[in-house]
């Protein structure tokens, strides 16, 4: 179609270049809109970055945005969990703002939570209005995604680097050899790195010198690359012997640790006992593998080592991670081209410490444990609302999360949702979580929403930046979150979100004006005028509409300007680190009885809990639970049988899948499957929570940050 087909107005006939918020790829799309509506979506190959990188996922969007499952009006619950009435927008914004009143006067802001699901990040400053949202009543019970995803890895980085927002991640553009722990990109399409054409990349890496996995599955990148089996939840046994060896044969980086670290010779010391032959015992590495690994690291110089979601979620998910990020100091590869580096987002200021409250400043009412971020642990949500004493939650906002379906033991959260005084959901669908409001806002779909990628693009090997108009009008009633939120502050006679304080007119801010803003004082942008070639939002929306780079690539060494330690110098040595290796290496050698242990799988179709609806995605969807033959021979199962797999939080009946792909000693299962929200075809699909049978309990989480455990964790399995 010629280019002026292209239109930036919302809902006009013709092609609307846009972007996908599914993922941290933010592929550009094209979408034909034709009579106000969305007739198909296409990859934009003009898009600085995803040069026309889509996937089934995006080009299915629109079915989302038209759904018939889709909620369209405020709901209000009329009975039992799932049996709603429409009501209007006024109704429903009174009713709940006079509720919130009631229990603040009665049991101040402490009373009110708020949950924040995945897509919250991917939609303009979602979190920080959120999280403002809250405080505005008081409130600072901030719950979201951290405890199983990314908090072992924050804390991590915080211990050791002093932030745990400027994300370090490998720069895979120019990377020579790159390690990979729990970590599967062809399907992800990587996570905490920002890169949409990321297959290209590993591939010349691979090319170059190599990339290997490890991880328990033969996943899709494994097989494609070098793959290196390890069983579940014992990676901190590995990368401490990697650690171990490169000390052992004085291939560290003597310079960088002499001159930009503390605590090196401690690490070393503590260590020390920890020999590739030990940590073969535990985590199934053959002790040459691990050396031969180490020594590849170490002699390359633009290497880096890199650990994901598999690295988070077991009981040693802090220790993996603060070594992942030592080994990287260590051998030299942080603040280097090619190697592990942190960058910019383009919004908010430069180079600034983080705003985050420091580790250890905020405690959990639930478990006592650390909030990372601030972040109240995600597994304590059912304990927050039915643990009664000072600071107990009464009211919850669930927006653009599916806690029952995300967390362990939803079963437990389920039942806590109904004590509440009043929940209330921002959410296009009445999921597992949200059919136990009190009344359902419908919020827009991407594509009605203009947005900026303003947060995760600060991890990219290839830095961009793109802001999206809104594709089309709202559908139905549904009403942007951060209008919902000043609709119901302005009832409750609070100030408007971002509204000066000093100014006597309490009308909200645009949210995009509060962007522009910060895009403009941030690294890129035209400083209020004073660098007349940066970047605004007019200029994005204007010259730039596919996006545009903002660097070749960040400066890989001005990751050491954004080392926030009292001396500037990474830490590698700190009481949780010398806590958790002592702990570690205390671990009884053997386990007992005839378990195995559970870890997850995600789709290339599937994203989380949330796009099973989607006829296109899930067609032929069964998931399995993957056994190894020779566990599956132990136990006298065949390939196809159900089978019924138990903890001491639940159980349930799945299929079985004998399969070569999974290590001996561990099952695999996809997470958020077993659906009973208010969609009739993820409903109809086969499968489990599986989640509903991993602990809630804090004593079963991993004590330093909070991170629930859900990779790894010892199930049996019996014929059902
Ligand atoms: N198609 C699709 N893409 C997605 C998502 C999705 O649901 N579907 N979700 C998005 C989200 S929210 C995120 S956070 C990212 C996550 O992105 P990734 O981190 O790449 O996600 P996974 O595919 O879950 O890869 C985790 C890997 O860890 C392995 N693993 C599990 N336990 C262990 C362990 O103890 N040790 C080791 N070494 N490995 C282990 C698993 O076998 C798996 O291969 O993906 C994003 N992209
Ligand atoms: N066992 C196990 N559990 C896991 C994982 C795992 O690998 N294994 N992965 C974990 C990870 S990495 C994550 S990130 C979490 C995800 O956990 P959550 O974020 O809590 O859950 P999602 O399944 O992503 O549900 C997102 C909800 O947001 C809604 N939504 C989508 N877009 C929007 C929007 O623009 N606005 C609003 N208001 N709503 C929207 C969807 O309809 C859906 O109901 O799950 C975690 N749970
Ligand atoms: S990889 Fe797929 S889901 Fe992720 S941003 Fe691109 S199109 Fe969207
Ligand atoms: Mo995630």
């Amino acid at each position: 179609m010629a280019e002026d087909n292209f239109t930036q107005t919302a809902g006009a006939d013709g092609l609307h270049r846009t972007y996908c918020r599914l993922c941290e790829a933010q592929c550009g799309m094209i979408a034909h809109v034709n009579g106000g509506r969305i007739e198909r979506i296409e990859p934009d190959r003009e898009h600085p970055v995803s040069e026309g990188h889509v996937c089934i996922k995006g080009t299915s969007f629109a079915a989302v945005t038209y759904d018939p499952d889709r909620v369209l009006t405020p709901l209000k619950r009329i009975g039992g969990p799932g049996e709603f009435a429409p009501v209007s927008w006024d109704e429903a914004l009174d009713d709940i703002a006079a509720r919130l009143q009631a229990i603040v006067a009665k049991h101040g802001g402490a009373a009110i939570g708020s949950y924040k699901g995945n897509p919250a990040s991917f939609a303009t400053l979602h979190s920080t209005y959120g999280a403002l949202f809250l405080k505005a009543m008081g409130g600072f019970k901030n719950f979201n995604a951290v405890q199983i995803d990314t908090g072992a890895k924050n804390l991590a980085q915080e211990l050791v680097f002093g932030s745990g927002v400027d994300w370090t991640f490998p720069d895979i553009e120019r990377c020579d050899f790159l390690i990979m722990i729990g970590a599967n990109p062809l399907v992800s399409h990587m996570s905490l790195v920002a890169e949409p054409r990321a297959r290209e990349r590993l591939d010349a890496i691979a090319s170059r010198g190599g990339v290997v996995a490890i991880d328990p599955r033969r996943t899709e990148t494994a097989r494609r690359y070098e793959h290196v089996p390890v069983l579940p939840d014992s990676d901190a046994w590995l990368v401490g012997a990697m650690i171990a060896h490169i000390f052992a044969k004085g291939l560290e980086s003597r310079t960088v640790l002499e001159e930009r670290t503390t605590g090196w010779e401690q690490l070393r010391e503590a260590l020390a006992p920890l020999t590739p032959e030990l940590a073969e015992k535990r985590c199934g590495v053959p002790a040459e593998t691990i050396r031969k690994l180490a020594e590849r690291f170490a002699a390359t110089p633009a290497a880096a080592c890199y650990g994901r979601v598999g690295t988070n979620r077991g009981r040693f998910g802090t220790l993996v991670n603060l070594l992942i990020e030592s080994l990287n100091v260590i051998a030299g590869k942080f603040g280097v081209q090619g190697g592990w580096m942190t960058g910019l987002a383009p919004i908010g200021v430069a180079n600034s410490p983080p705003a985050h409250p420091r580790y250890g400043a905020m405690r959990s009412r639930i478990g006592n444990l650390p909030m990372v971020l601030g972040s109240t642990p995600g597994g304590s949500l059912a304990a927050e609302i039915t643990t009664p004493g000072d600071g107990q939650m009464h009211a919850l906002f669930v927006d653009s999360g599916n806690p029952v379906m995300a967390y362990p033991d939803g079963e437990t959260l389920s039942a806590a949702l109904e004590e509440l005084d009043l929940l209330v959901s921002i959410d296009f669908y009445v999921n597992e979580t949200t059919r136990h409001a009190h009344y359902v806002l419908p919020s827009l779909t991407f594509l009605e929403r203009e947005d900026l990628t303003d947060y995760w693009v600060r991890n990219a090997p290839r830095p961009w930046v793109q802001f999206s108009p809104a594709v089309i009008e709202p559908v139905g009633e549904s009403r942007h979150e951060f209008d919902i939120y000043n609709a119901i502050l302005a009832r409750m006679g609070l100030p408007a979100l971002f509204s000066d304080p000093k100014a006597r007119s309490n009308e909200a801010p645009a949210l995009m004006d509060v962007a522009d803003r910060m895009l403009r004082v941030g690294p890129f942008g035209d400083g209020m005028g004073d660098k007349p070639d940066g970047l605004t939002m007019a200029k994005l929306r204007d010259e730039h509409p596919s996006g545009t780079r903002t660097a070749d690539h960040f400066d890989a060494a001005e990751s050491w300007q954004r080392v926030w330690t009292k001396d500037g110098k990474a830490q590698l040595w700190h009481e949780v680190t010398q806590a958790e290796i002592a702990r570690l290496l205390a671990e009884p050698t053997e386990r007992a009885g005839d378990e195995l242990l559970l870890f997850g799988r995600r789709k290339l179709g599937s994203l989380n809990s949330w796009m099973h609806n989607v006829e296109r995605l899930v067609r032929s969807e069964t998931p399995s639970l993957m056994m190894h033959p020779r566990d599956a021979t132990a136990r006298g199962f065949a390939d196809g049988q159900t089978v019924r797999v138990s903890t001491a939080t639940g159980a349930g009946e799945v299929l079985l899948e004998v399969t070569e792909e999974v290590m001996p000693g561990s099952v695999c299962y996809p997470h958020g499957f077993g659906h009973s929200g208010g969609w009739q075809r993820a409903n109809a699909l086969p499968g489990i929570n599986i989640n509903l049978i991993a602990s809630s309990r804090p004593e079963d989480w991993e004590q330093v940050s909070g991170n629930v455990h859900v990779d790894g964790f010892p199930v049996r399995v019996e014929a059902a």
